[in-house]
């Protein structure tokens, strides 16, 4: 029985994607910008079955969001056999990475090749698009701009030039006792807030500045500019008229406390947060084994991994 394998690794958003125009097809109501990560990924196999199944890391898993996803690509590519889908993840997802952006990457790159097509990653973008909208971007290694579009042809990720910028990203690993909340239902609540115009408003200048930024080696724009875009995704939380919420612990704010003082010492360090309580810590790479010291020494329970950026999506037969 024919089996076919790929590899796609996380990203982590720099400019960040924080709300829906159309939830079913996950068309974003900003473009965001993202860095692919080198030590985070999940490897997918996909056979012929009797009936959709997953596996996940050993462990069978409920099919339902993966059924969906692939009755979507056989609406759209022709319909196949069903799979049987057997995925490990490489991400700690006790540390609120998200694993659903290089799964569903790798999934839709693993089932287009097992049905014998060869589709652009442009292509391939777009599709992974339906599965998780931050999967968009993981099909590409290094920087990648997912341009928000109007419609489902029109909203897919593209990879940037390559930029020689020397960047670490240190991913600082805290457990979060709050009960979760997704970041479909995150974004629900976060475009209640009076303050969402404006960080639409923002988005669309910060994307083109980030851009700038990355082409002239300025990590320190950089930094600022990612650091100010998630703060401002987490104040949307914060001021939310419907449920507001916040993923951050009191972990989480000590370790933000740390990357200033880590600046004030004429360190490059700027903090980034998702959904959830884990900071990731922007710097140079020469200054990250440092940084992770300074993080051992004040905070000695806390995992931190130093992470840089990763390829895009590949394969093995
Ligand atoms: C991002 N996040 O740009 C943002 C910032 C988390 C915070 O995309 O509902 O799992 O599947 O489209 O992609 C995580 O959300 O959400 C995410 P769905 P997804 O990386």
């Amino acid at each position: 029985m024919t089996k076919t394998t790929a590899t796609a690794h996380t990203n982590i958003a720099l400019i960040k994607y924080w709300g829906k125009k159309d939830a079913q097809l996950n068309l974003p109501t900003t473009s965001s910008l993202s860095l692919t990560l080198d030590k985070f990924y999940t490897t997918t196999t996909v056979e012929n079955s009797d009936i959709d199944q997953l596996i996940i890391n050993g462990q069978m898993a409920d099919p339902n969001r993966v059924h969906h996803f692939l009755d979507g690509l056989r609406t759209e590519l022709g319909d196949f056999s069903p799979l049987l889908i057997s995925s490990q993840n490489h991400v700690p997802t006790a540390a609120g990475l998200a694993s659903s952006a290089s799964a569903f990457a790798a999934l839709t790159a693993a089932t287009t090749r097992h049905i014998g097509l060869d589709l652009p990653l442009t292509t391939l973008s777009r599709l992974a698009r339906r599965g998780s909208g931050s999967a968009t971007r993981s099909l590409f290694g290094g920087f990648a701009l997912w341009q928000a579009g109007t419609n489902d042809q029109t909203s897919y990720a593209n990879a940037l030039p390559t930029s020689n910028i020397p960047i670490s990203l240190l991913v600082v690993e805290i457990s979060g006792l709050q009960k979760k909340i997704s970041s479909s239902d995150g974004m629900l609540r976060a475009m209640t807030s009076p303050k969402y115009e404006q960080w639409v408003h923002d988005a669309n200048w910060q994307i083109t500045a980030m851009q700038t930024a990355l082409q002239a080696g300025d990590l320190t724009q950089v930094g600022q500019l990612a650091e100010n875009n998630a703060l401002a995704m987490h104040a949307l939380n914060l001021s939310a008229k419907d449920r507001r919420f916040t993923y951050f612990t009191p972990q989480t704010i000590q370790v933000l406390d740390l990357v200033k003082k880590l600046r004030q010492n004429g360190l490059i360090a700027y903090a980034t947060l998702d959904a959830g309580p884990n900071v990731k810590i922007i710097t140079h790479a020469d200054q990250a084994a440092y940084i992770q010291a300074q993080l051992h020494q004040e905070l000695p329970k806390l995992r931190v991994t130093i992470a840089h950026p990763g390829p895009g999506v590949s394969y093995e037969q």
